[in-house]
C-alpha cells in the first residue's frame, strides 16, 4: 500500500507543483485544485483516483507534502511549486540561527560562484536539521550539506518563510552565509 501511495504522492507533486495543465487543471494563486476538477483529469490518463485514496496520501504522506482545504473540497501542494500559475503568500517568519541546505557535490563550483539560487523551483529550500538535508541532497548525488547563517541574514534584511510542513523558504543565500557542514 505505502508503495501505491508514493506513487500517487509523486503524481500529485508533479500535478500540483510544476504541470496542473499535462492533466487540464487549473490552480488559484494559493494552489488550490479542486478534488474533483483532479479526480476527473488524472481519470483521462488512465488513472483511478478517488477522494477516499487522495485522503489517505495527505494524511499518510511523509513529508507532508499536501494540505486539503477546510471544506474538504480542495487540495494544494504546501511548497515546491515551480508553476507560475501560484504564488502562495507564506507568512514571514524569523529562522533559527542556523538552517540546512543538502545538495550535491557537482552543483558546488556554481554555488560557490553564485550562492544558492530557487533554479526551477520558486524559493530555496532550507530545513533545520542536517540529515534532512543530507536526505535532499542525496536526491542528486554525493550530498554536501551547506550550513546557512540563517539569523544574520534575517538581521540584515534577508526574508524567510516557514510553509505548513516546517521547510524553511527564501529566494536567495549569497555566498558569504554559506558553509560547507560535516556529512552527519
Ligand atoms: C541546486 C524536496 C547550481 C540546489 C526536498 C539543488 C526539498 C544550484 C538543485 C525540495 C544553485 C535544485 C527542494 C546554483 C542551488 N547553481 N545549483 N547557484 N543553487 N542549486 O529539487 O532544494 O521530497 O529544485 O542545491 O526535500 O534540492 O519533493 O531543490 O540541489 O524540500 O517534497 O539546485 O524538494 O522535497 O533542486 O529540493 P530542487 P532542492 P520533496
Amino acid at each position: 500500500m505505502q508503495k501505491h501511495y508514493n506513487e500517487i504522492s509523486k503524481f500529485l507533486s508533479y500535478v500540483l507543483r510544476h504541470s496542473p495543465e499535462s492533466i487540464g487543471l487549473t490552480l488559484d494563486s494559493e494552489g488550490w485544485a479542486s478534488i474533483e476538477s483532479l479526480i476527473i483529469g488524472a481519470a483521462k490518463q488512465g488513472r483511478e483516483l478517488n477522494k477516499q485514496l487522495i485522503e489517505s496520501v495527505v494524511e499518510n504522506n511523509d513529508k507532508k507534502r499536501f494540505a486539503i482545504s477546510t471544506d474538504g473540497l480542495k487540495i494544494r501542494a504546501v511548497q515546491g511549486h515551480s508553476t507560475q500559475q501560484v504564488s502562495i503568500e507564506f507568512s514571514e517568519q524569523k529562522p533559527p540561527a542556523i538552517l540546512y541546505h543538502g545538495t550535491a557535490s557537482r552543483f558546488m563550483a556554481s554555488i560557490l560562484a553564485g550562492g544558492l539560487t530557487p533554479q526551477s523551483r520558486q524559493y530555496v529550500h532550507l530545513s533545520a536539521d542536517p540529515a534532512t538535508a543530507r536526505q535532499v541532497g542525496e536526491r542528486y548525488g554525493l550530498p554536501v550539506i551547506l550550513k546557512i547563517d540563517a539569523l544574520t541574514m534575517y538581521q540584515q534584511g534577508f526574508i524567510f518563510y516557514q510553509a505548513e510542513n516546517g521547510v524553511w523558504l527564501t529566494k536567495h543565500v549569497p555566498i558569504t552565509f554559506i558553509a560547507q557542514a560535516p556529512c552527519p
